[in-house]
């Protein structure tokens, strides 16, 4: 009996005599040794996932229902008067992620080890994460996240190992520690992510705010997380750190592959390392070093890492494609500098095309070069992705290699983002179908045949309804803010940039507030709610959270407007918070400028969840339109085609100037704005660059879309009065979103790209 477990790790109290802290530590020993006991997933090849991000989330349920303790534990828990999900609130979530891409790789692991295969991840243990984010007179400001337990306190997932290598750096040497976070499948066995850390980091060097002392790298190397999502900031101190990951994963590679006994010349048969983003890279030139050294000649070296490295590639934005100075890599890794000019000076010798090339005519890097020629496979993480890859992007590696280019498109957990989060929908959807969908996601399908049961329909308005009050109760206790369920709740959340056009929401919400001050009183109230963290020194993003947050504070205090139009921002928006909010959602905003978001992983998460798309026909979502079809999800917006054409040098270039003044309505909204009112409650200064940049330069053509978004916006609003009309889409978007699931993905990269089992 559960209960009896508990509570011979509670010092003699019962479950209801406990604290919620007292029956965490509990339930994390408890859970830790229940893993320990699960069989660790072997076979004879194994993949190595290295990313400088994994986005995991709190653990505890995850690993219980991976356990299949999770009902077991809720009920023991809710008869002793206590709350699983309250307990779980003490569980601090580590930021070790941006956003999608780390996101994605927590949903890979625990895809491999739910589909049985050997794949451990390998990454950094940063001690402070990204940043915490908190609002204060409308704006973004920054604290380190420390996740990590007190000295004395209760453990963390993250458990200490004897694991230790000897990273080369600057002429002398650092040693790391390896930390390993076991990584359990559904009903399945466990796999292990490696975070590394620096033995000799210096948690003191951050005062306050997120500064901290750059010049001692063997005191801070492993302190923070680049804020960068699909976006580069170039710094010696990020090449050290990638640096430091990939030696480490190399070594613990090629010591793993002499434990079993098996030759370093037999690497590529037993081992395969996926490169997540060009973080990294560095990988390649690591694994050459470390043959070379022991003995093994350059073509041969260079052969056995090419057959062992595969590149997935996660965005087409230029800015974000990592181009090293040489200088940079001369100062951070002299000994792979040798290697990576050999691996240039080959290219060079076979292709005469200086498109291809590594280094370029500027002694600039191109990371994403040398995976493409060094490794066996290219992905990109959506069907239309891939395509602008091959066509556009990468077309000349395309040409000479079109073996190596191959799409995987992304998938999410269904464990953690519908069992977990939306257990009445998960529950229903068992009721209708029974419980094959769990291990296949496919038979979510079988949902279909309810489409016009008016009884099956009116129960997923029911749960959808539920899932919305807790929403409120949450925010009520976490933001003091009380929401009305009733309304309409239609949600953005994701990294703040201008791709991904919030700035276009936020005009749609001054359009808003300026039909309801005209008397245009809608239907329903409508709730927008956003969650996004913006990279520090990004200036234009924080700007636009500042007129999010202008504009929420204008009408809440608006009591003409308040009835009908309600803007909300959570503060520090993490996994944990878009736990609480997909599950409520109705309508999805996942309306990047097309071309733009490679794929988009939260787009898959609302649609499995119930909410209806709003989107432009870009990365994923052009899959959800596919699969759904024209009356589940509302399309807008100018194509990818159109947009890429509009970004080429001459004639017929896009410029804000077509719309702003000249267009009167578009006009009237960027106006608004520097208008007296918003520019009383916010910074004139935050304000002012925003307009400026809006209508002079709008590179991510926000102005593009917007009439198109409001008109289509519009018109969902409508649609969803007709409730049961509504449902239907709903359901359709749930029976379809099987194809989203990572074990789908991760069986596409095994059968395709891994071949481990
Ligand atoms: C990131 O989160 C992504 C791309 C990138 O180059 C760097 C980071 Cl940190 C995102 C993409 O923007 C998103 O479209 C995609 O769904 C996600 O990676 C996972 O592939």
């Amino acid at each position: 009996m559960i209960k009896n477990e508990l509570e011979k790790r509670l010092n003699g109290k019962s479950l209801s005599e406990a604290e919620n802290g007292e029956i965490y530590a509990a339930l994390l020993e408890l859970t830790k040794e229940k893993l320990a006991a699960a069989p660790r997933i072997a076979g004879d090849r194994k993949l190595y996932y290295v990313s400088a991000e994994f986005l995991v989330g709190k653990l505890l349920s995850n690993n219980l229902i991976n356990l299949g303790l999770f009902d077991e534990v809720r009920e023991a828990l809710e008869d002793a008067g206590k709350s699983l999900s309250e307990i779980e609130e003490i569980e601090p979530e580590p930021s070790l992620g941006n956003g999608g891409l780390g996101r994605l790789a927590a949903c890979y692991l625990d895809s491999a080890a739910t589909l049985d295969l050997p794949a451990d991840g390998v990454g950094l243990l940063y001690h402070f994460g990204l940043f915490r984010q908190s609002f204060w007179d409308h704006k973004q400001y920054e604290k380190p996240d420390r996740w990590l337990p007190a000295e004395s306190g209760p453990e963390c997932w993250a458990e200490k190992t004897d694991v230790s290598f000897t990273v080369p750096f600057l002429g002398g040497a650092v040693k790391s520690v390896m930390y390993d976070v076991t990584v359990s499948g559904y009903e399945g066995g466990t796999n292990r992510l490696h975070l590394f850390d620096l033995e000799t980091v210096d948690e003191s060097l951050v005062k306050d705010g997120i500064d901290f002392d750059k010049t001692d790298i063997a005191k801070n190397l492993t302190l923070f997380l680049y804020p960068d999502d699909s976006d580069d900031n170039g710094r010696l101190l990020r090449v050290y750190q990638q640096y430091f990951m990939v030696s480490n994963a190399a070594q613990l590679i090629i010591k793993e592959l002499a434990g079993k006994g098996y030759a370093l010349r037999d690497l590529h048969k037993h081992a395969v390392v996926q490169i997540n983003d060009t973080h990294p890279s560095m990988i390649i030139p690591e694994l050459i070093r470390l043959m070379l050294k022991d003995g093994i000649h350059m073509d041969e070296a260079i052969s056995l890492v090419s057959k062992t490295c595969a590149y997935t590639n996660h965005t087409i934005l230029a800015e974000a494609l990592e181009k090293w100075p040489l200088h940079y890599l001369e100062k951070a890794v002299p000994e792979l500098v040798p290697i990576i000019k050999e691996l240039d000076r080959r290219v060079r010798a076979k292709f005469d095309d200086e498109k291809l090339a590594i280094i370029d005519e500027h002694n600039l890097v191109h990371m994403a070069n040398m995976d493409i020629h060094y490794g066996f496979s290219v992905n990109g993480v959506a069907a239309l992705h891939t395509d602008i890859l091959k066509e556009a992007e990468l077309k000349c590696f395309a040409e000479v290699y079109p073996e190596k280019f191959n799409n995987k498109t992304n998938g999410v957990t269904f464990r953690r983002w519908l069992m977990h989060c939306d257990p009445e929908l998960s529950a229903f959807i068992t009721r209708k179908i029974g419980d094959g969908w769990k291990k296949n996601a496919d038979e979510l399908e079988k949902l279909l045949a309810f489409k016009d049961d008016p009884e099956a329909l009116e129960e997923l308005l029911k749960i959808k309804g539920q899932k919305k009050e807790q929403l409120c109760q949450y925010m009520k206790e976490r933001a003091g803010v009380e929401l009305d369920p009733e309304s309409i709740f239609d949600i953005q959340i994701k990294r703040l940039h201008e791709y991904k056009r919030q700035q276009m929401n936020a005009l749609y919400i001054i359009w808003k507030y300026k039909q309801i001050k005209a008397g245009h009183k809608p239907a329903r109230k409508l709730t927008l709610l956003f969650g996004a963290k913006a990279a520090p020194a990004y200036i234009i993003a924080k700007d636009i959270i500042h007129l999010i947050l202008c504009l929420s504070d204008l009408i809440a205090n608006d009591p003409e407007v308040s009835p009908w139009l309600e803007v909300r921002m959570v503060e520090n928006y993490n996994v944990t918070w878009a736990e609480k909010l997909i599950p409520a959602c109705d309508i999805s905003e996942q309306i990047s400028l097309a071309s733009k978001e490679a794929s988009g992983t939260g787009n898959m998460k609302f649609m499995l969840n119930g909410a209806v798309t709003l989107g432009t026909e870009d990365g994923a979502n052009v899959e959800i339109h596919e699969l759904v079809g024209d009356e589940n999800i509302c399309i807008f917006g100018k194509s990818s085609e159109e947009v890429l054409e509009l970004y080429k040098e001459g004639e017929g270039r896009y410029s804000p100037a077509a719309y702003y003044p000249c267009d009167p309505e578009i006009e009237e909204l960027l106006d608004f704005i520097i208008s007296p009112a918003l520019m009383r409650m916010g910074d004139p200064e935050n304000l002012g660059r925003l307009y400026r940049d809006m209508s002079r330069k709008d590179w991510f053509m926000a102005l593009l879309d917007t009439k198109e978004y409001i008109a289509a916006k519009e018109r969902l609003l409508s649609e969803y009065e007709d409730r049961q009309a509504w449902a239907k889409k709903m359901l359709v978007n749930v029976a379809k979103a099987g194809f989203f699931s990572s074990d789908r993905a991760i069986a596409q990269y095994n059968e395709d790209v891994w071949h481990l089992k």
